[in-house]
């Protein structure tokens, strides 16, 4: 009996223990993982801020804030319970309490930043300077683990952003006033085995495969050390232009396996479409949806998750995302990745807000394309077929890119460059349109068949002297060689520990990579001394197969910039009596001889595969 009991008691014990074990599975308590965004800012347009607070066993749990904070509206959480939205009404600064049942966390609230010297766009005042922080420079040696290789092209390389820091001065005395750093987001901290390169697994240490959209890249620094980079930057009369991305995301983001809503994304990982790259589909008024239904829905290489702009909480949480990251740093300007897979109907309420916040700011869009047709249909500044004004400010300007790389990479006629400036009318504004010569989705210009450093002066002459706002890419000014990716986003020599030679100084540059600094340096002051160059109309006066002649002109202020970009000197006369008055020349680039335009006419002899800039 006794031997009963004691087996009874075992028995109501461990049925006692199941029941608190399934109790707790049943009421297992909240737990917050993340908060999005994770501050604000006092006096912002957007006020209630929707936050997204990740986490587990949401559902069901009283969402409650501190003082300071007010809901607003009734929360939603998804089926899971991983997910809630809530609006929450931003009264105080200071660091508040949000919590979600039993679980805490906390949300600040930050005086907004003043506006003096900041969010101040870009215009063709500036000279851009794209730079791949990972490549650039390592400024700081105890965040280059892990995937941290220097002998690995797909792998870390070391840099970061006190890197870009070290050598602001360097960019200044270039004549540099805006740099575009590609993204710093978060990316996956191991080896990506779904994107594999020539057969191995790779990194994204090139920034474009983001797992958190308010992260900073631990490899690359954090949000302060960004902040210190805007800041310097500043004092040294140096904009930053962050490069975001909003069609996609990494493809070890976590909602990939745990969409916030059922249509964060098109499609799931198991079951979507494929990008089809028929963009052309995209600026044609009669194609269906049917016919773009790939091209904007499909994923990027069939791993990189699309986002779902069609998806108000999407559409509101990648606003938020970009007013956050200008609002608490200070940045001056967007170039958005990957523009036209991504809903014009979004991008005009994307444009919208942050105009709305910072109406000096800019934002460039990555439309990779060499047709003008093409590209200048997702210029802002008029509504287009489908009822949408995108609000887009500018445009990287490849439909220029590939004549310039034909002509003073390859020597094939230069002509193709006025035959695409002569479609500008096609642009709702030309002239804010970003020129290059060189860019990280493309081989460097040296690695071009034909490539000298004589032509890529030339081409350094043409885009800053051209209409639009000039974009230079790291390395370019030493001639650095690369004719893939990733070999076109190598290192830059001097920027490493154990470098054999320090570039960023003089005495470490070859006497051809220091012929072509200066060069490039000297274009760069002749912009800044003359307004002309930057704001002028351009003119186009003279054009044959090789030589191309033009004015940038306001009012009776000219210069002229005369091209020979054949292999023989040239000597070339054209008309200038309707574009300015008697007087005499001055080569700035000191190849040419003074030349009096007495008769009219300008007649300018150039050696060959020179550029000559004539000012008054
Ligand atoms: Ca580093
Ligand atoms: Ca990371
Ligand atoms: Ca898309």
């Amino acid at each position: 009996m006794t031997r009963i009991l004691k087996n009874r008691s075992a028995l109501i014990r461990i049925f006692c223990v199941h029941l608190w074990l399934s109790l707790t599975v049943v009421a297992q308590a909240p737990e917050i993982l993340k908060v999005d965004p994770p501050s604000w800012w006092m006096g912002s347009s957007v006020n209630p801020v929707r936050l997204m607070i990740h986490g587990k066993n949401l559902r069901g749990a009283r969402v409650q804030v501190g003082p300071g904070l007010r809901v607003i509206g009734v929360p939603k959480v998804n089926d899971r319970g991983t997910y809630i939205f809530v609006d929450v009404f931003v009264a105080r600064a200071g660091v508040h309490a949000i919590s979600v049942g039993s679980a805490r966390a906390s949300f600040e609230v930050l005086a907004p930043l003043n506006r003096t010297g900041r969010f101040q766009g870009f215009s063709p005042a500036d000279v851009l300077y794209l730079i791949m922080i990972d490549r650039f420079a390592d400024g700081d040696q105890s965040n280059n683990e892990p995937i941290y290789d220097r002998k690995n092209k797909f792998y870390y390389h070391g840099g970061d952003l006190q890197g870009v820091i070290n050598h602001l001065p360097y960019l200044k005395d270039l004549g540099v006033t805006a740099l575009w750093l590609t993204p710093w987001y978060d990316n996956y901290d191991r080896l990506n085995q779904i994107e594999l390169k020539e057969d191995k697994p790779s990194t994204g240490f090139h920034g474009y495969n983001p797992q958190d959209f308010y992260g900073v890249e631990e490899h690359f620094g954090t949000h302060a050390k960004l902040r210190e980079l805007v800041e310097t930057a500043h004092r040294s009369g140096i904009k930053i232009i962050q490069d975001q991305v909003m069609n996609h995301t990494g493809p070890y983001h976590p909602w990939v396996d745990d969409m916030p809503t059922p249509t964060w994304f098109n499609g799931t990982k198991a079951n979507h479409l494929n990008n089809a790259f028929q963009t052309w589909t995209l600026h044609d008024p009669r194609a269906v949806e049917l016919l773009k239904r790939e091209t904007m829905k499909g994923w990027f290489l069939d791993f990189l998750p699309d986002l779902n702009q069609h998806d108000p909480e999407v559409s509101r949480y990648l606003i938020q995302n970009t007013l956050w990251w200008i609002g608490t740093t200070g940045l001056d300007g967007i170039r958005m990745d990957t523009w036209q897979y991504v809903p014009n109907s979004f991008w005009r309420d994307w444009t919208k807000a942050v105009k709305r916040e910072f109406p000096n700011f800019k934002v460039v869009g990555e439309v990779k394309d060499g047709d003008v047709v093409h590209t200048s249909f997702f210029q802002g500044g008029r509504v287009r077929f489908d009822g949408i004004d995108s609000g887009l400010d500018s445009l990287l300007d490849f439909p220029l890119f590939y004549p310039i790389r034909h002509a003073f990479a390859e020597g094939k006629p230069i002509d193709e460059i006025p035959k695409t400036l002569a479609k500008d009318y096609l642009y709702t504004n030309p002239e804010i349109l970003v020129t290059l010569l060189g860019g990280h989705d493309d081989g460097r210009f040296m690695s071009e068949n034909g490539a000298t450093i004589a032509g890529l002066k030339l081409a350094n002459a043409f885009v800053l002297t051209t209409r639009g706002v000039p974009q230079l890419y790291y390395g370019d000014e030493l001639a650095l060689e690369g004719g893939d990716e990733p070999t076109t986003r190598g290192d830059f020599p001097g920027g490493f520990g154990g470098d054999a030679r320090n570039a960023f100084s003089a005495g470490g540059r070859t006497k051809d990579q220091q012929e072509l600094f200066e060069y490039i340096k000297r274009l760069t002051t002749l912009r800044r001394e003359h307004s002309v160059l930057r704001i002028g109309e351009l003119v186009n006066l003279y054009v044959s197969e090789q030589q191309y002649a033009y004015a940038r002109q306001v009012k009776l202020d000219t210069a002229i910039v005369v091209i020979n970009n054949d292999k023989d000197a040239a000597t070339i006369e054209f008309d200038v009596s309707h574009i300015a008055p008697v007087g005499v020349w001055q080569d700035q680039l000191g190849v040419s001889r003074l030349v009096n335009t007495d008769s009219g006419k300008m007649r300018v002899t150039l050696p060959k595969r020179s550029a000559a800039i004539f000012v008054q």
